[in-house]
């Protein structure tokens, strides 16, 4: 079928466009290792998310790695996490010999249930790991509050919510650091791609050295680091793909506000409503299906759409508490909210091309199911 949809779609600056910005690769011969596309983009990230510092990677999973180790949290020490989210955020934390401790979530928006957190502190817990999950943005405030109260580092998983502001501030500017995902189903992507923003001066140079296998200078290696930079041909597309970012973002504004005019008071269908003084990126359309309510499961649904070519996602099923590779170390009873909207949700297509008459015929395949 050439008229199938999938859930996304990468948005990509025109060929020609493109072409110009690697032109001069061809004469340096100048393709990674930090070099003048690296220092332009990271740059234009600071002033655009108006943050002090931008680190970039390779890709977001190694940039969360690699701040969370840059952190110097002790061995086995307990942190705070979601388990509705990507398998990267459960992983970076397990991948730093840390325990991760996991927290309902919020039935509503699906972030951290920040008033669930403090019940969770032990003598052992260093951190909270946060997802702005879907774009939608944590109870900020509330973690700080806490973080403060116990001395922890916070760390935002921020790869949903590269361009969201709250009021008025960035999203790179919570916490002790955030990390953004580049990568090439995202709203702004680098083909892949990641950053990690921050305040704190002196992380600079530890966080660049850490994605450079340690090395501080040409003949002095100060640290186990790994390799996580990321290349000249990715930074020339985030340069080329931030010059379109705002369209991107009016095109799926628009997409939303039509899936929104057909499934909005629709009997068992859950969606997420627009976050109070937040400027949204409109990255992800999740909806959540009632069974009972609406006649047809959440599988049920994907199978119809999946029979009209329509390709939805369960994003985030299973809940990362629940992975195989962590053998039954996690009770999924302790986060019944996140287990319920895990069992129920899908998130239809969403990218800056998909058009209004595709998201019609989605939302009649969907409407059909309902009995
Ligand atoms: N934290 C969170 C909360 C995250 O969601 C993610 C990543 C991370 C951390 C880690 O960041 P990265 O290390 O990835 O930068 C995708 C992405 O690979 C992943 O980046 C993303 N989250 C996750 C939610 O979704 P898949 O396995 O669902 O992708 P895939 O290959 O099935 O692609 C989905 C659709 O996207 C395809 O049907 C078509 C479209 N697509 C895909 C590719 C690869 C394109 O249009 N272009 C492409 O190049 O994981």
């Amino acid at each position: 079928m050439n008229n199938k949809i999938l859930v996304t779609r990468s948005s990509m600056p025109d060929y020609e466009e493109y072409c110009e910005e690697i032109k001069e690769l061809w004469d340096s011969h100048w393709l990674t290792n930090m070099g003048v596309k690296h220092q332009k983009f990271q740059a234009e990230l600071e002033t655009m998310l108006d943050v002090p510092h931008v680190t970039l990677y390779t890709n977001g999973h190694l940039a969360l790695e690699n701040v969370i180790a840059a952190m110097n949290l002790p061995r086995n020490g307990e942190v705070i996490t979601t388990p509705f989210t990507f398998a990267s955020t459960t992983h970076a934390i397990v991948r730093n010999g840390l325990i991760p401790v996991f927290c309902d979530i919020d039935p509503v928006d699906f972030t951290m249930d920040a008033s669930k957190i403090e019940s969770l502190i032990t003598d052992k817990t260093c951190a909270i790991v946060p997802v702005h999950v879907y774009g939608n943005i944590c109870n900020v405030e509330e973690i700080q509050r806490i973080a403060d109260k116990y001395d922890l580092k916070v760390i935002y998983d921020a790869a949903h919510a590269f361009g969201v502001k709250y009021n008025g501030v960035s999203s790179a500017c919570f916490g002790d650091a955030s990390m953004f995902s580049f990568h090439a189903t995202k709203v702004f992507n680098t083909i892949e791609g990641g950053a990690v923003c921050f305040k704190e001066d002196s992380l600079v140079q530890l966080l660049n050295d850490m994605k450079n296998f340690g090395i501080h200078g040409p003949e002095s290696v100060e640290f186990v680091g790994g390799n996580a930079k990321m290349n000249e041909f990715q930074a020339s597309m985030g340069l080329c793909n931030l010059r379109h970012l705002d369209e991107a973002i009016a095109s799926r504004k628009n997409v939303v506000e039509r899936y929104r005019s057909h499934l909005e008071n629709v009997e068992g269908i859950q969606l997420s409503p627009v976050q109070k003084n937040v400027e949204s990126n409109y990255a992800y359309f999740p909806v959540i299906f009632d069974e009972k309510k609406f006649g047809s499961s959440r599988n049920e649904v994907m199978a119809a759409l999946a029979e009209n070519g329509i390709g939805a996602r369960k994003y985030f099923y299973p809940l990362t508490n629940t992975f195989e590779c962590f053998h039954g170390q996690y009770d999924v009873n302790q986060t019944p909210v996140a287990l319920h909207i895990s069992k129920r949700v899908l998130t239809l297509p969403l990218y800056e091309e998909l058009s209004l008459e595709d998201v019609d015929r989605i939302c009649e395949v969907v409407l059909k199911c309902k009995k």
